[in-house]
Parts: C-alpha cells; structure tokens; sequence
C-alpha cells in the first residue's frame, strides 16, 4: 500500500513538473495542454490565477473551521457568550467576497470578449456538424469543402502517428500566425467543436451560425473532439488540424482545389459509387 501511495505521488509530481506531450493529452496528466494559440495563453494564465484565489480561500475556510473546533467546543469553552451579532465583521465577510468577485471578474470579462471574435480576421473556416462527422468549408479558397470521418481502430497506424479515435481520414489544414475567423454550425442535432490544445470550445447548433477565432502560434497536428452529446456516435467524430506555415498552406490551397472543391463532398461520392 505504502508502495503504491509513493509511486502514485511520484507519478503525480513527474505529470505536474514535466511539460505536456504536444497537443495530446497524456496519461495521468492534470494541466492544460501547451498553449499552441493565444487564447489558450491567457486561459491558462486566468486558470492559474483562479487556482491560486481558490487554494487560499479553501486554506482560509479550512484553518478558520479547525480554529471554531478547537476553540470554542463544550470542553474548551464550557460558558459561550451570548451575543449574537458584530457588525464589523458581518461589514467584512460581506465586503471582502465582493473584492475578491470583482478581481475575478475583471480579468473573466476581459477574456471572454477576447476570446470571442477577432477585428480582423484574414481567412475563415466553416464547421458544420454532423451525426457523427464533420464538414469543413474554405470560403475564402474557392469553397474548398469535404467532410471529415475518423479514422476506424482496426485501420489506425501507428507509425504514421495516427491516433485511436481521434485521427481522422481528411485534416483541416489551416495556416499558422493567422487570424482565422471560425464559423460553427450543424446540420442535424446540437455538437460541440472542441480543440483544446488552441483554446477554442464553441456550440454547433443548428439553424445558427456561431462564431470564434484562433491563431495558431506552432505547427503541428492538434486534436479535439465533439464536447455535445449529440448522440450513438458522439464519442466517434474527433477533428484534427494539421497547422502549416503560411507557404505549406498556399500549396495545400492549390491541390486541395482540385480535389475537393465541388460541393459533392468525397465521402458521398464514394457512397454514390458503391451504390
Ligand atoms: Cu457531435
């Protein structure tokens, strides 16, 4: 028993010194993953001011409670006072929550409305929700479209570094340090486009178009999945992004335009031949 309590201390300390394997999440692991975009930067920085006004509290309330215990039980404190009311300290247990409020608030507001939307958006990308897949648009690449599948277990490679439900068969490939305008909607029911790795979480709802933003600061491959329940195969439609340099992209731009740039996504052009 002493044994396991060491090694699992020992496993928590290693999760919580070493940095995050990039853009997956690993196992045991307690942080937030690296922050691969500007929006993630600063919630992480927000989590971790929380974390420490949350810590300070519960020591607070906590050492306070031992406190009342000890001090004022039937043994130590056999004669109470019979006073019931202090109106200085019923001013600073009302005040004090308030400040502490408001320095929250302060900081959460501002984010929020960061993270919301940018001024200035340079390209933009369409999510559409499916049971259970994804569709993606690039409107401003001459409607580049395709709908994304994952990859089944029995078909992942691993020397290819695909990953058991979470790669799938075609990647969003988006461009690094720009500012790309996301637009989130659903075909059928409520899903959820969910990246953490880039800080974004945002509703698909049907008959609405939602809109978020990212930058993405480093290349490489992330991977979200569906945060709605949305049904049998909500666990079953993962996105990945495949970010590039801006040169990489105009290349995939050019090739993606004669493969998918009809509106008949691949996918049902395969199902419309095998029927
Ligand atoms: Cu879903």
């Amino acid at each position: 028993m002493f044994k396991y309590t060491v090694s699992l201390i020992l496993s928590l300390f290693v999760a919580l010194s070493s940095s995050q394997a990039f853009a997956t999440a690993e196992n045991y692991g307690l942080n937030l993953l690296e922050a691969a975009s500007p929006s993630l930067e600063r919630i992480t920085e927000f989590h971790d001011m929380m974390l420490w006004i949350i810590s300070a509290t519960v020591l607070f309330v906590f050492a306070l409670l031992v406190f009342v215990v000890l001090r004022y039980n039937k043994a130590a404190n056999p004669k109470p006072e019979s006073f019931s009311h202090n109106v200085l300290i019923e001013i600073i247990w009302t005040v004090v929550p308030i400040v502490i409020l408001i320095v929250i608030a302060v900081p959460s507001f501002k984010l929020l409305y960061y993270t919301d939307r940018t001024a200035e958006p340079e390209m933009t990308l369409k999510v559409i929700g499916h049971q259970w897949y994804w569709e993606y648009e690039y409107p401003d690449q001459d409607g580049i479209s395709f709908n994304s599948y994952m990859i089944p277990e029995e078909e992942i490679d691993a020397s290819k570094g695909e990953q058991r439900l979470l790669s799938t068969d075609m990647k969003v490939v988006l461009p690094v340090d720009t500012n790309i305008q996301i637009l989130v909607t659903s075909a059928d029911v409520i899903h959820s486009f969910a990246m953490p790795a880039l800080g974004l979480k945002t509703d698909a709802m049907p008959g609405r178009l939602n809109e978020t933003w990212v930058r993405i600061t480093k290349p490489g491959v992330y991977y979200g999945q569906c945060s709605e329940l949305c049904g049998k195969d909500h666990a079953y439609m993962p996105i990945e992004i495949h970010a590039v340099s801006k040169e990489e992209f105009v290349n995939w731009v050019e090739k993606a335009k004669e493969e998918y740039s009809f509106k008949i996504p691949a996918q049902s052009m395969k199902i419309a031949y095998a029927q």
